[in-house]
């Protein structure tokens, strides 16, 4: 099949070394490295907006809280204006954008807190993960009017210790952006409900049972393999201190802060846990 006649001669002038051509060459060979840069990081800057983490055990009110805020925003959006720049539901049915302030949206993640599928929740907390996340923090959701809070503490001294390690993965200056913690003791309004002083306070002492308990443990498990010691690798807080308390976690620029309050029902509300977050993001 013969080549038309004008395709040819456009061919044939391509392939000259004419001054177009090595000019148009020239700057297609020094530029792509830009546009490729600006392809694949151009996009991500935009689609990474800050993110907060749900955390806490079954039933303590993440799906609750996050309904709550959702409600609220579409509530706070007047008519006029489009209901999506207020908040709609992202990629994933567990995470919603959210506006704490009209130049500031972020992306609140729900997780569930069956123990089945908390590896999954904590994976967000790997150095790497929150780093692609732009996680800037953690709302450990519990049930203060739950019969105890020991189950709630297994939970929390796991996300507290991957923080801890996380602060500590960094390699030479670039220590990754420190995460802050809320405790939010949920159902503040049942009568049964403990007052935020009280689960601090009974957290702090259940933390550090876990902590001697994990630590005996693993002592045994290391005379019997005869293995280097690897001292304080899971142990939460300052090491070899008698009594655990939030404020050790300061050492690894955690921050943990206990506040009340409620989602449902005559309470306190969640006002105070929104200004945390709003202030955090
Ligand atoms: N009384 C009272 N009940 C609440 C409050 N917040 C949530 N609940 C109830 O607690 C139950 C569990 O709430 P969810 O939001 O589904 O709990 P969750 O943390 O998402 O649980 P998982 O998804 O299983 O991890 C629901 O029946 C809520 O209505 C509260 O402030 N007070
Ligand atoms: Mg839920």
């Amino acid at each position: 099949m013969a080549i038309p006649e004008a395709i040819k001669s456009a061919l044939e002038a391509s392939l000259q070394p004419t001054t177009p051509v090595i000019v148009f060459g020239l700057a297609f060979v020094l530029l792509f490295p830009f546009l490729l840069h600006y392809l694949l990081h151009g996009q991500s800057s935009t689609s990474h907006l800050p993110s907060v983490l749900l955390l806490g055990p079954s039933g303590a009110g993440k799906t609750a809280l996050l309904s709550h805020f959702e409600r609220r925003a579409a509530a706070a959006t007047p008519d006029d204006q489009p209901a999506k720049s207020a908040t709609h539901t992202s990629q994933s049915p567990l995470s919603i954008e959210l506006s704490a302030s009209p130049s500031t949206t972020f992306l609140l993640v729900d997780t569930p807190g069956h123990a089945k599928l908390r590896g999954h929740a904590l994976s967000h907390l790997s150095p790497a993960t929150s780093k692609a996340e732009n996680l800037r923090a953690v709302v450990f959701v519990l049930d203060a009017a739950a019969d105890d809070l020991a189950a709630a503490a297994g939970y929390l001294y796991d996300v507290l210790l991957a923080l801890q390690k996380r602060a500590g993965s960094g390699h030479g200056s670039k220590a990754p952006a420190a995460v802050p913690v809320l405790v939010a003791a949920n159902k503040l309004d049942l009568f049964t409900a403990l007052p935020a002083a009280l689960v601090r306070s009974q957290l702090e002492a259940e933390l550090g049972r876990i902590r001697s308990t994990r630590s005996r443990g693993l002592l045994g498990a290391e005379e019997e393999a005869g293995a280097a010691a690897e001292e304080g690798d899971d142990w939460l807080g300052e090491y070899g201190s008698e009594k655990f308390a939030f404020r050790q976690m300061m050492e690894f620029d955690v921050e943990v802060e206990v506040l009340g309050g409620s989602v449902v029902g005559e309470g306190p509300g969640a006002d105070k846990w929104w200004r945390w977050i709003a202030e955090r993001v």
